[in-house]
């Protein structure tokens, strides 16, 4: 009973985390949170990308830090691409998002996947770990990207 209450409690804590619904009024304040949550996103990413290319050198610690921010973070931007919120504002977002959602969804799921990784062996303070899983999750960015945003 107490198990089943602890992962009530956890699948509660996810949901609640991927309804966290941006949902503002104004589409421009959604583009605006999405685009802030995508700020927050590269900045920690690009600090672990710097380590794991020794750029600056690798502090354990810091790399726990990015991994805990990025957690929390990679599924924020998600929460603010509801319908209406293609134009509005000054957005890079292509109309294909809106078209072809199960697509971007699943380019999402698949950052997701592969963030979830880089996050864990971020955790582990594993620099080789980290590498491989940085590189797996820059190509998941990349690839949206080159579908789903504007140059
Ligand atoms: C980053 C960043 C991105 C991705 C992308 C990966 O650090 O800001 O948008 O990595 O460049 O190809």
């Amino acid at each position: 009973m107490k198990k089943l209450a602890v992962t009530l409690a956890a699948l509660t804590a996810i949901a609640a985390a991927h309804s966290a619904f941006a949902q503002s009024a104004k589409p421009e304040d959604d583009i605006r949170y999405r685009q802030a949550a995508f700020t927050v996103m590269a900045k920690h990413f690009s600090h672990l990308g710097a380590m794991a290319n020794g750029k600056v050198p690798f502090d354990a610690k810091a790399a726990a830090a990015d991994a805990d921010v990025l957690a929390v973070v990679d599924k924020l931007p998600f929460t603010a691409f509801g319908p209406g919120t293609d134009k509005g504002g000054d957005t890079k977002a292509k109309p294909e998002i809106w078209q072809k959602t199960a697509d971007f969804n699943q380019d999402r799921d698949h950052m997701e996947t592969e963030m979830g990784k880089l996050v864990t062996a971020a955790k582990s303070g594993n620099l080789d770990a980290i590498k491989a899983a940085f590189g797996q999750t820059a190509k998941t960015c990349k690839s949206c990207h080159d579908s789903f945003k504007q140059k």
